[in-house]
């Protein structure tokens, strides 16, 4: 057959669509599969073959299941909200909407010329009121159940992008969209309590099938902390200080304390306290500094002692000095720690650059050179002096806080909760109001959505200020509660908000009168498989597990957990071995691929470049040689006979076993490379029967279905390939047929050995030389001739 991929890749994609093909039905006898990829962001760039790489696993495996008599539901849309589009609509004088819209017409035309097998019909935009109607609905819900705070405190700032960003925004101390250094800054901020999920958020992942990477990422990300608080009395003062700790077994080894500088007790006790002008200017200076300076382990400590307080060793009744120090976070516990040199290396060099003294409570280490953090036998210790066990000593620890009534045992989380408002423009509104009577009130259900007003002049205020509050139509409204005039709430949510439930949406897409209908929810929910990228497991993938885990308790949807299965690809590098990006001019722009090649060379060279879960760089030549051994299936047809091939037959059935297998553990690449080994196979052969043609077909087509769809029609297939029937293996068949042949030396039979079918001569004649018989022949002997008649006779002449 011709490989004419310019014209089979249209007729296909067209025909797909026409006829609907890939429309998951709600609600089916089949068995239901509902497949996940991480809907775009519609950016003006367009598509990029990182793209065509993520939903390529998804697509090859709703491929399959669709053959497997699967119900499949592989839907896609647009996380259309958000700052990169905003920015660009700054810089172009465009609105956001009209560049929305652009970009999605773009990625749409993209990802069908790669012919990806998605239902168009459940197409999604984040950014579209129909949409965002449930977004606020939800936050409305989490309002209403007081998972919805405000607060002021310091938050992180981006001062390039004007926005206040959450942790997970800004990890590594830097704006997760700009990369610019994020600042701290005091700032009242709306609030998701994600904290209060993080125990279920934690146990969830006991349920699920993701990689173990992925579950220790967000358990590391969550952090959960056993310890203990613990008050000390502040010398003379009716105050206690309180720290978070998780070794109280090491209390008696505390000879001094940090607060974080923005601890509140030093503004109560300003009058009291001796040098705040030098505390003032060492808080100006820790402003200054991002988190992630101030957590850094190997750091020079800084810091200095407070004058005019003094704490009370609650074990030992010792006065001990209290110092302000960086390293201790606000954030974190109560802003306050007890200081354990000997045995925490942060106290340690904080005490050896201050000159406190170091008590050594546990034995063991060199505390002449650092503090000693393994186990040992409790010193030092009155009560707990001989103790070996750090459980035991703890336990002990705890009984003695409690019959006191100054501590208890009590868990932390290095998780936040969520900083959920942007002072942008292009976002969903939040639908609160503020009244002078009533406080925050809720807007009305029945009056969502709470649209986004047309403005022309969006650009973000420098006073911090959104730009919604420019629009007095917007902001001024009654209250719905006492109808006094209130103004709204002007921040909108973070680009988070959308894809935090996008995926029950997809269930039934259309519906206006609730977030989606419960029995399709029933029908579709959980995810069977999702596959995105590893830069989310500690963002989206962690908001959205939240979001679900919400619906869950107030019985919306039926399982705690969104996803049952979850997996990441690997990033594709630009052909020098670096991320691609613009700067260096090495992208690779999915659609010259599609011109130059096909979209089904596209297709198999992302899955052949190599294991799907690494980073792999392009390669042009590997692109090139996917391109031929299309051309090779392509020319088939052309020695294609009616019956079954016999020396085919236990290749194909190994490759059915191989292929079914592989994609089901994502070893596309090995998939591909047995289908490449099994043509070479077939071409030595020189024929291959009609009905191991179409076998062959179908286990190609997830990967390259436009032409197998082709070859399928050319030879007189029936119906589409697309839903034909999965090819199965006899376990029987796979394993090689052989051949008894004689073996002779010198003319003279020695021996009979099994040889496998149509084997090369190298193979046969290594099998007859391992024969005792004929090896005991040929010992001593120097060998002139060896003739291997195939399947037949093999003869040895010696001399
Ligand atoms: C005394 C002690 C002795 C500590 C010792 C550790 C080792 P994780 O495991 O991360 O929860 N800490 C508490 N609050 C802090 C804050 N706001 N900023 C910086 N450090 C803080 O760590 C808890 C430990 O980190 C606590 O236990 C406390 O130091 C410190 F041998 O208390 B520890
Ligand atoms: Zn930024």
């Amino acid at each position: 057959m011709e490989y004419d991929f310019k014209k089979i890749e249209p007729k296909w994609q067209a025909r797909w669509e026409n006829e609907k093909v890939f429309h998951a039905e709600d609600f089916s006898e089949k068995p239901k599969f509902y497949g996940l990829v991480e809907f775009p962001y519609p950016s003006g760039a367009g598509m990029h073959v990182g793209h065509i790489k993520a939903y390529s696993s998804l697509e090859v495996i709703s491929r399959k299941r669709r053959m497997q008599g699967y119900n499949v539901m592989f839907p896609i849309g647009f996380d259309a909200f958000g700052l990169p589009t905003e920015n660009y609509a700054i810089k172009t004088n465009t609105h956001p909407r009209e560049i929305t819209d652009q970009n999605i017409a773009k990625f749409s035309e993209q990802l069908k010329r790669v012919g990806f097998s998605f239902d168009w019909d459940r197409v999604v935009d984040t950014s579209k009121d129909d949409y965002y109607k449930w977004t606020q609905w939800i936050f409305l819900k989490l309002f209403e159940k007081g998972l919805v705070f405000r607060n002021k405190t310091l938050v992180n700032y981006c001062p390039s992008c004007k926005v206040v960003l959450s942790n997970e925004d800004s990890q590594g101390g830097k704006c997760d969209i700009c990369h610019s250094d994020v600042v701290q800054m005091s700032k009242d901020v709306w609030y998701l309590k994600i904290t209060e999920y993080a125990d279920k958020l934690l146990n969830g992942l006991d349920t699920v099938e993701y990689p173990e990477n992925i579950k220790q990422q967000q358990v590391n990300w969550i952090g959960k902390s056993t310890g203990a608080f613990v008050d000390f009395h502040l010398e003379g003062i009716d105050e206690k200080l309180e720290i978070y700790t998780t070794r109280c077994d090491t209390l008696f080894g505390v000879n001094f304390m940090v607060m974080a500088p923005e601890h509140p007790l030093i503004d109560k006790y300003a009058g009291r306290i001796q040098n705040m002008d030098a505390i003032r200017s060492y808080r100006a200076e820790c402003a200054k500094k991002t988190e992630f300076e101030r957590t850094q382990l190997v750091k020079e400590k800084t810091g200095l002692k407070i004058e005019g307080i003094e704490a009370v060793n609650p074990v030992n009744g010792k006065k001990i000095p209290i110092f302000l120090a960086d390293y201790v976070m606000m954030g974190y516990g109560t802003g306050a720690i007890m200081a354990v040199p000997a045995h925490d290396q942060r106290d340690y060099d904080f005490a050896k650059k201050f000159g406190v003294d170091i008590v050594q409570v546990i034995e063991g280490g060199d505390i002449e050179k650092e503090a000693y953090t393994g186990d040992g036998m409790m010193i030092n210790s009155e009560f707990l002096n001989g103790f070996t066990n750090k459980k035991d000593s703890i336990a002990r620890m705890l009984g003695f806080l409690a019959e006191k009534g100054i501590g208890h045992a009590g868990v932390q989380f290095k998780m936040k909760d969520w900083a959920f408002n942007r002072q942008r423009y292009w976002g969903e509104p939040i639908p609160l109001i503020h009244c002078p009577n009533c406080g925050v009130v809720a807007v009305p259900y029945e009056e969502l959505p709470l649209r986004l007003p047309d403005m022309e002049n969006f650009r973000p205020g420098e006073d911090g200020q959104s730009p919604l509050a420019k629009v007095e139509s917007f902001v001024n409204c009654k209250c719905p509660n006492c109808g006094a005039d209130a103004k709204r709430e002007t921040d909108t949510m973070p680009q988070w908000a959308g894809s935090s439930w996008y995926f029950l949406r997809y269930c039934d897409p259309h519906n206006d009168s609730a977030f989606a209908d419960s029995e399709k929810l029933k029908y579709w929910m959980p995810v069977d498989w999702y596959n995105g990228g590893m830069e989310h497991v500690t963002r989206h993938l962690i908001y959205s597990r939240f979001w679900h885990h919400f619906l869950y308790d107030q019985g919306l949807v039926n399982t705690a957990e969104p996803y049952a299965k979850r997996s990441a690809q690997g990033m594709i590098l630009g052909a020098d071995g670096e991320k691609m990006s613009k700067s260096r001019g090495n992208v690779v722009d999915p659609l010259d691929i599609v011109k130059l090649y096909g979209a089904d060379t596209l297709r198999v060279y992302v899955l052949f470049m190599g294991d799907y879960g690494s980073a792999a760089p392009w390669n042009d030549s590997s692109v090139k040689g996917c391109r031929r051994f299309l051309d090779r299936v392509a020319a088939l047809t052309d020695i294609m006979c009616e019956d079954r091939v016999r020396e085919l037959e236990s290749g194909l059935h190994k490759a059915i076993k191989k292929v079914s297998q592989d994609i089901e553990e994502q070893k596309y690449n090995t998939a591909i490379a047995c289908l490449m080994s099994y043509i070479n196979e077939i071409g030595k052969v020189g024929k291959i029967g009609r009905a191991q043609l179409i076998d062959f077909l179908k286990l190609l087509s997830p990967f390259a279905p436009h032409i197998c769809e082709e070859i399928y029609e050319t030879i007189g297939g029936e119906g589409l390939l697309a839903v034909a029937s999965w090819p199965v293996y006899d376990e029987a068949k796979t394993v090689d047929e052989t051949v008894a042949i004689g073996v002779q030396v010198n003319g003279k039979a020695r021996a009979v050995v099994d040889i496998p079918t149509g084997c090369e001569k190298e193979e046969a004649l290594r099998i007859a030389k391992e024969n005792d018989k004929v090896a005991a022949q040929l010992a001593g002997k120097t060998l002139v001739k060896e003739i291997y008649v195939p399947n037949k006779i093999i003869n040895f002449v010696v001399k």
